[in-house]
């Protein structure tokens, strides 16, 4: 049985484009998943800690069958071979995978909370997870990625960036 999952990616060390684009493939050769769709990549003003670069947000949707503590762990497998090196809470990333929706399911286990706790209070997720995402209904809250997107209050900056994919995102995007 596949799953319809969606990932939230974030970067804002280093080359932080390559860093989305490196993450994008790393997900689509984990086994038994494909990455379905890509949103646009949004610059992003930084939340929670101010004082650091602004980020490169995206989101992918996926096809898995990978179990949601499963696909938690290999996200961090991908994030350590992309070269994260851990910081403080908040702070500055290499490159950040978020598990945001399984599907329709509700899960509260010692590694994962989904839907990820921060969906609906931070536009960073919920821009580039409306433009692929906008009729998914959020299963705590029992309204569409759309509507959380329209009442979000957070007014932190989010700029759609006009970057095309690179070739060997083409190929399977
Ligand atoms: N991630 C954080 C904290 N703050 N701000 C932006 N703009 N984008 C992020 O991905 C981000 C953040 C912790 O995961
Ligand atoms: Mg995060
Ligand atoms: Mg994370």
């Amino acid at each position: 049985m596949t799953e319809r999952v969606f990932v939230g990616l974030g970067s804002n060390v280093g080359d932080r484009y390559r860093h989305l684009c490196d993450a994008v493939k790393a997900l689509n050769l984990l086994p038994a998943t494909r990455v379905e769709r890509m949103s646009s990549i949004y610059e992003t003003e930084p939340v929670g800690v101010e004082d650091q670069d602004p980020f490169f947000n995206a989101a992918v949707e996926l096809r898995t069958s990978l179990d949601a503590t499963a696909l938690y762990h290999s996200l961090k497998s991908i994030e350590c071979a992309i070269g994260r090196r851990p910081t403080f809470r908040y702070g500055p990333r290499e490159i950040d995978l978020d598990l945001l929706l399984y599907g329709s399911r509700c899960i509260d286990n010692e590694w994962i909370t989904v839907p990820h706790k921060e969906v609906q209070t931070r536009r960073f997720v919920l821009a580039p997870l409306a433009e692929i995402a906008a009729d998914v209904c959020h299963p705590v809250f029992n309204v569409t990625i759309g509507t959380l997107l329209e009442n979000c209050g957070d007014r932190h900056e989010v700029s759609k960036q006009q970057i095309p994919l690179t070739s060997a995102l083409q190929d399977f995007l």
